[in-house]
């Protein structure tokens, strides 16, 4: 009754933000991300009848916020009727930062627990189970370029790249290692309700996943740094006219972007995304990438920079 799992975190070039139904958390917009090798969460499940709550530890520490999340997910995946689990998550870069640490830990977490219990891989049933706990971990059950879309009561994963076909590199500026202000399940329930921008963003995001897809088929890196750059913008522009405003954004992550801009100027090929946070993440190809991290390692409150590269899909392993 134990079984380990590895996954990659996934940031999203056409973003999810907003939710088509909160109880199931269906998003109420396709979207399409990038897994990030490199960066990852493993997660050890163990259930036992000798255990008389469920125990979460993080890196090491006895974690209590996050425990209701994780007991929810152990009860959709083996239900509830279950024995207690102990569950152990050990991550290898700074988590609630906006550098979707989620989206690792519950689909490792997924993979763990269906592990765990002798369960028969099935890479959507993993997606559904773990999107129903955070919207963008279903996206971290495939690896390379994924697209999420939604079906009437239900969402689908589908790769459209893997990591070989089309490498990518991601060069990612830290401007803040401190927990986000708000979380973004909360700040979309806040946008959703009271940004008059929202429902424009939920219309017009048909045209941008087309162009995206299209994009990654024809491998056209122009195309997907205009579209991404786009979205990104206007899911942004959704933030800061929610009321109260959410404004993830520092001053660094301003300056990574006018830096990114005139890297473009100069021909080369990147393009930004940010997300529910103030970490900038600058997409080239990987004989960009030194460049990149050099430019934006000069920018005043970069803290540091992470370089990743396409990942692949969790995996699991009981010695892992
Ligand atoms: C995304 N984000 O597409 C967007 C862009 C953040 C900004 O998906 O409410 O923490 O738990 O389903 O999984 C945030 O992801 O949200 C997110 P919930 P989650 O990546």
């Amino acid at each position: 009754m134990q079984a380990t799992a590895l996954s990659h975190p996934n940031i999203a070039l056409i973003k999810y933000w907003g939710k088509r139904d909160a109880v199931k958390n269906l998003p109420a917009v396709d979207s399409l991300s990038l897994t990030l090798g490199g960066l990852w969460t493993k997660m050890r499940v163990e259930f036992s009848s000798d255990l008389n709550r469920d125990e979460l530890l993080i890196n090491g520490i006895k974690d209590e916020p996050n425990l209701a999340r994780v007991s929810q997910c152990l009860d959709l995946v083996v239900g509830k009727n279950r024995d207690f689990g102990r569950i152990e998550s050990e991550c290898n870069f700074p988590i609630s930062a906006g550098l979707a640490s989620s989206s690792s830990s519950f689909s490792a977490l997924v993979v763990a627990a269906n592990m765990a219990i002798n369960k028969e891989s099935d890479t959507q049933l993993f997606a559904t189970q773990a999107g129903c706990i955070s919207g963008s971990a279903a996206r971290s059950l495939m690896g390379g370029i994924v697209e999420l879309t939604n079906t009437s009561n239900n969402i689908r994963i589908k790769q459209l790249s893997n990591a070989q076909r089309w490498p990518l590199s991601i060069v990612i500026a830290i401007t803040d290692k401190n927990k986000k202000s708000i979380s973004s399940s909360q700040a979309m329930n806040l946008s959703s309700r009271s940004s008059p921008f929202y429902s424009a963003w939920i219309e017009n995001q048909s045209p941008d996943m087309h162009e995206a897809r299209q994009a990654v088929i024809n491998m056209d890196f122009q195309k997907l740094a205009a579209v991404s750059e786009h979205n990104c913008l206007k899911m942004h522009s959704v933030m800061w006219t929610t009321k109260p405003s959410v404004v993830y954004w520092n001053a660094a992550t301003l300056n990574c972007m006018h830096a990114i801009r005139d890297l473009q100027q100069d021909g080369e090929s990147v393009f930004f995304t940010m997300d529910a946070g103030p970490q900038i993440k600058a997409i080239c190809l990987p004989e960009n990438e030194a460049l990149i991290e050099e430019k934006l390692a000069e920018i005043d409150g970069v803290v540091s920079i992470m370089k990743s590269r396409l990942g692949e899909a969790p995996v699991s392993d009981i010695n892992l």
